[in-house]
């Protein structure tokens, strides 16, 4: 009897989430970089600023999933568009991990519009418009525990 409560309590305990700690953040590589072939090159520049991957999958965003994801942005005008696009073809999602990783992983993405970012960001190299700027960076510890929850259970977390 108490091997069989035991086993049920570690299960419970596999399928808590994960508490980030600062320094971890979230991305996505949006639809439109995926589908241009820069998967590759973005995971290097992730690589080359120093972050290590905690978790990635490469999936295909339902409509309800993507409002889900971005409902903190629904009353704005570009929520429709983006929930639209984000749900347009597959995206890859991963948790990475850095000292600072927040602040750090949004210097190297540079500018929500490709036009703005600073020159060798991944944005300005491969960002198409403000829109289908290449990737997704979580902008709080919060939100990057709340994004990273979403995508990942503690299973899917090496
Ligand atoms: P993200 O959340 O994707 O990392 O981008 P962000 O913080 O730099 O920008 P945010 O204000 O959170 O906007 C989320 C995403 O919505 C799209 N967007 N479109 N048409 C527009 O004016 C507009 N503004 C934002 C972008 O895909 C942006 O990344
Ligand atoms: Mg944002």
């Amino acid at each position: 009897m108490e091997v069989e409560n035991s086993v049920i309590v570690n299960f419970a305990e596999i399928s808590k989430p994960n508490k980030m700690t600062g320094n971890k953040t979230f991305t996505m590589i949006k639809p439109n970089a995926v589908e241009k072939g820069f998967t590759g090159a973005i995971l290097a520049k992730i690589n080359e600023g120093g972050f290590r991957i905690v978790a990635m999958k490469k999936m295909k965003l339902t409509r309800e999933q993507a409002e889900a994801f971005y409902e903190i942005h629904k009353e704005r005008p570009f929520f429709a568009g983006l929930v639209d696009f984000m749900s347009s073809g597959p995206i890859i999602a991963a948790i990475l991990e850095k000292n600072n990783a927040v602040e750090d992983y949004r210097k190297l993405i540079g500018a929500t519009n490709p036009d703005e970012a600073e020159r060798g960001t991944v944005r300005n190299l491969f960002g198409t418009n403000v829109q289908m700027n290449a990737v997704h960076g979580s902008d709080s510890d919060e939100n990057a525990e709340i994004e990273g929850n979403f995508f990942f259970s503690k299973l899917e977390r090496f």
